[in-house]
């Protein structure tokens, strides 16, 4: 009898890269093949996706009033103890810069991914609503969203934050605690739920895309190293390769994301039908 494990293993490798790629059309030649080849695609997303939308990175220098601050020194539950309003101020100008900003192309690339292979996981950092406003489905966001808010008490679920007042945190209309930005702040633990689907399709996947994350923010940032701990492929879209770990099993592609990824996805699946015409047999 054959052993499954072996089965398993022969299938999850999506056609590993075989030698070091010399050119960037080589890598992105090696990494279309193993994503043609994947079954099961996990995507992690950070800042640098929507960088093409004008939304700045964490590692961007603040501007403006918070220009004194780091984003890491306000996304903190101990800055919103010391300083609410600061803190809600700085939010309600971050949801305002998400609205006037639109998906850009790797949004749009991704949408189009997962409607090419048989299984995506699209995971995110990013709190900008960016990937569902493109029309990703069931994203797995990590940290939250910017466009909701919470008790501070914890007494109601998540509402709407009401931006017609910017500059002060508003109260909860059921126990008059301050209403907090619906995100994960640094020290506070992500949603077990979202990080356990995350973490299953890490270990699941034959194809780990990372794009545009500085991999430094845990646990968001052992993921692909669990995809790949577990045999996976890891493409890595960056605009510097710099601060990234390099290996065997992973595929640099350095570039604006808004450029490579839809450049891969065209490379991979150039005349490729979508999953929905194939399973209506459809031309
Ligand atoms: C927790 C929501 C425990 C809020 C965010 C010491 C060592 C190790 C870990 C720790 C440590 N001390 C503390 C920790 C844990 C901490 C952590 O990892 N800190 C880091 C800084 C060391 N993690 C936590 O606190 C987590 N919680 O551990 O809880 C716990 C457990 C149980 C019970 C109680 C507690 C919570 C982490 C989540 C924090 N919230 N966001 C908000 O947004 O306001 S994190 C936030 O920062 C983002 O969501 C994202 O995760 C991170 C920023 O990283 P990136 O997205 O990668 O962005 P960055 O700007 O860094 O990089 C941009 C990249 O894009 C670059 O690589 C750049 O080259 C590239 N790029 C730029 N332009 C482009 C591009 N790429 C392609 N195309 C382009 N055009």
């Amino acid at each position: 009898m054959v052993r499954p494990d072996l089965i398993l293993e022969q299938r999850r490798v999506a056609s590993p890269p075989t030698s070091e790629p010399q050119t960037r059309a080589e890598a992105l030649a090696i990494a279309a093949r193993a994503l043609r080849s994947a079954e099961h695609v996990c995507v992690l997303t950070g800042a640098g996706i929507s960088a093409e939308s004008g939304v700045p990175t964490f590692r961007d220098a603040q501007t403006g009033m918070w220009a004194n601050f780091s984003a890491q020194q306000l996304a903190t539950p101990q800055a919103f103890a010391d300083h609410p309003h600061r803190v809600w101020h700085w939010y309600a100008a971050r949801r305002e810069a998400v609205r006037a900003a639109q998906p850009n192309p790797a949004h749009a690339a991704l949408v189009l991914l997962a409607a090419r292979v048989s299984h995506c996981t699209l995971v995110t950092q990013n709190v900008d609503d960016l990937h569902q406003r493109a029309g990703s489905r069931d994203v797995v966001a990590l940290h939250g969203s910017l466009m909701r808010a919470r008790c501070s008490a914890g007494c109601i679920g998540s509402t709407e934050p009401d931006d017609t007042v910017t500059t002060r945190a508003p109260n909860c209309t059921a126990c008059g605690a301050l209403l907090r930005p619906d995100v994960v702040w640094f020290g506070e633990a992500l949603p077990p739920q979202q990080f356990e689907t995350a973490r299953s399709a890490a270990v699941a996947c034959d194809l780990f895309l990372s794009v545009g994350t500085s991999n430094v923010v845990a646990p968001a940032a052992s993921l692909p190293w669990l995809a790949a701990s577990h045999g996976a492929t890891v493409i890595v879209v960056n605009s510097t390769m710099e601060g990234q770990r390099q290996g065997p099993s992973v595929l640099p592609l350095e570039g604006p994301a808004g450029v490579m990824l839809p450049r891969l996805v065209e490379a991979a699946f150039a005349g490729k039908r979508t999953r929905q015409r194939e399973q209506q047999g459809g031309q």
